[in-house]
């Protein structure tokens, strides 16, 4: 068996590019699987039948933000105090809140559109914007921590989400996202980026 970990998605950012820049960040070598579509034999094998899905060895994870925990607790970039790690976490979930509420809106009325654009989205990155206004660093302790590259991994989303201009009012986010995007090998992951449908 393959001692190199292997996560496996869609050729999307999605759920996993936050996960693929985590493993980028901390130099883990891992297989990118990159599915077309989750067949039956391939759902029989996943826990939840959902991608993404992480497999360390003989250890098997489902669930993104699971995925994302687990790799920084193995490799001390969960945040040191438990405040800390909470922090991370909840940062770290929040990023889905908008995500998700900007797919779902892609089927709903032009109003749920709207309140997507000017609420939920001001909403979260007003948040954010705040937590980096006090902090440099995401979880609010002294070195970075899995939360601050998925953070980033959602501000590099939004373009390819229709939202291009939303932090352009959030002065600390872009410079975090310019910071997190200058990191020499999340800098030399973005130039290398296969071409990533979603
Ligand atoms: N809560 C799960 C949700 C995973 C999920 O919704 N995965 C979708 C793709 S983003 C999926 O596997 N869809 C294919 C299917 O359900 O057959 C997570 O965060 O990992």
């Amino acid at each position: 068996m393959s001692t190199i970990p292997t996560l496996t998605y869609f050729n999307g950012q999605g759920k996993a590019e936050s996960i693929r820049l985590i493993l980028t960040y901390l130099n883990i070598e891992f297989n990118d699987v990159r599915v077309e579509s989750v067949t039956p034999e391939l759902k029989a094998t996943l826990t939840y039948g959902q991608l993404p899905f992480y497999q360390d060895g003989d250890f098997k994870l489902a669930q993104s933000a699971a995925i994302a925990r687990y790799i920084a607790l193995k490799n001390d970039f969960a945040g040191k105090s438990i405040e800390e790690k909470v922090l991370a976490d909840a940062s770290n979930d929040s990023l889905w809140d908008v995500i998700i509420a900007i797919f779902r809106s892609r089927d709903q009325t032009d109003a749920d559109k709207e309140k997507v654009k000017s609420v939920t989205i001001p909403t979260f990155l007003g948040a954010w914007e705040k937590n980096l206004e006090k902090n440099e660093f995401v979880a609010g302790g002294d070195s970075l921590t899995y939360a601050d590259i998925s953070l980033f991994a959602a501000l590099d989303y939004l373009p390819k989400l229709g939202f291009a201009d939303a932090i352009e009012t959030y002065p600390k986010l872009k410079e975090f996202k310019a910071k997190i995007a200058n990191i020499p090998s999340i800098k030399q992951y973005l130039e290398k980026r296969p071409d990533t449908k979603f």
